[in-house]
């Protein structure tokens, strides 16, 4: 593709485009897309538990469908929304902030993105052909063997495909930040969102793996005979719920890492300082992580481990209070003294801090064993994983997207809309959930259809249903503020006063990124050229031909591959005529590979001379 091609276009030849695209900015942002539509569904399924839970014994939905509802929110919210969120984030900037034109694998890059839009389809097909899962997010055996119906076979099946996306992503991630940092972007002169990007991926890279694994057993089990959670036939069913965790902890830190990285480069922008302690912001990353796989069993104290294991469990958890607690006051620090702009995304990011101390410190409280037995299975629990989850990694998007959009649209979003998005999100979430702790502590369990007139729990369920319409009125705020922004004037390159690369190029950026790669002199080298007088990058390289990678319909065709053979692997036990569809869908996606692997292809290069026309 030359660089006359980004004139006008017809819808066909856009929609090709972006099946066919391999570039990191373009799969970012259908990533953004489609994590985007799967937090609508989520909040909408949310909305469903809430307006359930409005009043005591209400019957506005079935039990087995508020089953199926809280099930699909938090497995759409954790593999569907957020997490695609984060990587289309990542997938965006982290190329632009080290100085690279793509990221080291373009093909698998859109592979990775089609088998997880492949998956979510189809975990979402389960809710028209006969129910969704019905087991909780965590589907734990031996509740999800016996649970009727293929629910449990879409989330297997559709969990593996976008779970398979994901690891390659991470993958590709950890290459892309060894292999293709500019010239002088040495690892301690990263910014810290490339970092949480690079140690998110070693996570991805470990824990994924284990839900591999854990989906197959369960797989086996359902539909292929075996017996690996089977108590009747010697199997155990504690075995899912290590393995669940194994992945499942870590998986909060996935979640979390990135929204990390992030705030560090807002809150450095906004207070136009330099990270306080950025030396230790790096380590306390890589020890959460590495802590962040000690701990799995604290989500199991109830099932019978032991004193010894509890407390093993209870104190490597606790241990993760010490980095985090470090990042906090660095955070503090960064802003201490520094000249600060209070804008939409700086907005989010203070009311981070608050919100997440508050979710860590019930954190502390749940990892506490003894205390355990009481909070475990109530809504304490699922008020503390919100006040990380929605308070860390939620407010974190909407800061990242506050702070990014110019970049990746070229316009600035509305202030005044932007305002109104966070201080409705803001009090709504906190009504929703701050209450649920008390809830919880008066013995209200999670996960129940109904509760009754005499329990006391009217008042705070009924101000935890209105916070939850208070948020969806901000969301819808900032739905508006997207399309209203569509038509505002063109952003400037670096509209904040950026420190870091992605602000030293045009916004939206060519599709090659950088016609020269930078020469990066230190941390914040964007800052440092400004503080010299210069204002801008210096070039490592002769301006010269650029080598970008073709477009390609084949990662498209392997997904959708894999998503005729899950059907047939879960229709395959009603009746054996449906093992052609795993026949005929593994034939498409083994046919693609083949295809790939046969078919030599060079890329094409963006001339000098195109280069040369192409206006600063
Ligand atoms: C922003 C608005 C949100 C609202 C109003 C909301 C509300 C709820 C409600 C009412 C439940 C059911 C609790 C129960 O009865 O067990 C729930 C469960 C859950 N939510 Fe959310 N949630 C929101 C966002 C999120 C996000 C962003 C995530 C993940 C990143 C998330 C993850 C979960 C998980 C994992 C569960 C547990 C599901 C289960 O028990 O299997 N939620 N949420
Ligand atoms: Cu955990």
């Amino acid at each position: 593709m030359s660089i006359a091609a980004t004139q006008k276009r017809g819808f066909g030849a856009v929609l090709w485009d972006y099946l066919t695209t391999v570039d990191h900015k373009k799969i970012g942002i259908l990533y953004l897309i489609g994590g985007g539509f799967f937090f609508l569904i989520g909040g909408l399924e949310a909305l469903f538990v809430r307006i359930q839970l409005l009043v005591p014994e209400n019957d506005f939905i079935s039990a087995g469908f508020y089953n199926e509802m809280f099930t699909m929110h938090g497995t759409t919210m954790i593999f569907l929304a957020v997490m695609p969120l984060l990587i289309g984030l990542m997938n965006y900037i982290m190329p632009l902030q080290i100085g690279a034109r793509d990221v080291a694998f373009p093909f698998l890059n859109s592979l990775g993105l089609w088998l997880f839009i492949f998956g979510g389809v189809l975990l979402n097909c389960s809710w028209f052909l006969g129910g969704a899962p019905d087991s909780g997010w965590t589907a734990y055996a031996p509740l999800s063997l016996q649970s009727p119906g293929h629910g449990i076979d879409f989330y297997v099946m559709g969990l593996q495909l976008s779970g398979a996306g994901t690891l390659i992503g991470g993958i590709n991630f950890l290459v892309t930040v060894v292999t293709m940092r500019a010239p002088g972007m040495t690892y301690m002169r990263m910014p810290l969102f490339t970092w949480a990007t690079f140690i998110t991926s070693v996570l991805i890279l470990f824990a994924f793996p284990a839900l591999t694994v854990n989906l197959f057993l369960l797989m086996f089990d359902r539909m292929f005979g075996s017996a690996f959670f089977d108590v009747a036939l010697g199997g155990n069913t504690v075995i899912w719920q290590h393995l669940f965790w194994l992945f499942g902890h870590p998986e909060v830190y996935i979640l979390i890492l990135p929204a990390f990285g992030l705030f560090s480069d807002v809150f450095s922008t906004f207070s136009k300082k330099r990270l306080f302690g950025y030396t230790a912001m790096v380590f306390a990353t890589v020890l959460i992580a590495f802590l962040g796989f000690m701990v799995w069993a604290h989500h199991m104290f109830t099932v019978g481990l032991g004193p010894v294991a509890n407390s093993i469990f209870a104190i490597a958890t606790m241990a993760i209070a010490v980095p985090t607690g470090i990042k906090i006051f660095n955070w503090l620090a960064t802003m201490w003294g520094g000249s600060i702009t209070i804008n939409s995304s700086m907005l989010w990011a203070l009311g981070f801090i608050p919100t997440f101390t508050i979710g860590g410190m019930t954190g502390v409280m749940l990892a506490s064993a003894v205390a355990d037995y009481q909070y475990h299975d109530t809504y304490f629990v699922v008020a503390h994983f919100h006040y990380v989850m929605v308070g860390g990694t939620v407010f974190g998007i909407m800061s990242a997207l506050h702070y990014w959009w110019p970049k990746m649209f070229g316009r600035i979003l509305h202030e005044g809309m932007g305002k109104i998005t966070f201080w409705t999100f803001f009090i709504g979430f906190h009504l929703t959930f701050f209450v649920q702790h008390f809830l919880g502590l008066m013995g209200m369990p999670r996960r129940y259809w109904v509760f009754l007139e005499e329990q006391g729990l009217d008042t705070g369920n009924l101000v935890s249903s209105i916070g939850a319409f208070l948020m969806s009125i901000g969301v819808i705020v900032f739905l508006i503020n997207i399309f209203y922004t569509i038509k505002s004037k063109k952003a400037p390159a670096d509209p904040w006063d950026g420190r870091s690369l992605e602000w030293s190029i045009p916004s939206p950026p060519p599709h090659y990124n950088f016609k020269q790669e930078p020469l990066v002199r230190g941390l914040d080298p964007l800052w440092i050229e400004k503080m010299e007088g210069k204002g801008k990058m210096t070039a490592a390289e002769p301006l010269d031909d650029i080598h970008m990678p073709n477009s390609t319909i084949v990662p498209f065709i392997m997904s959708v591959g894999f998503f005729i053979a899950g059907f047939g692997f879960i229709y395959q036990v009603d009746h054996s005529a449906w093992l052609s569809a795993v026949y005929v869908g593994m034939a498409i996606a083994l046919g693609a590979m083949a295809f790939r692997s046969l078919k030599d292809d060079h890329g094409h290069h963006i001339t000098k001379e195109e280069l040369e026309r192409e206006a600063d």
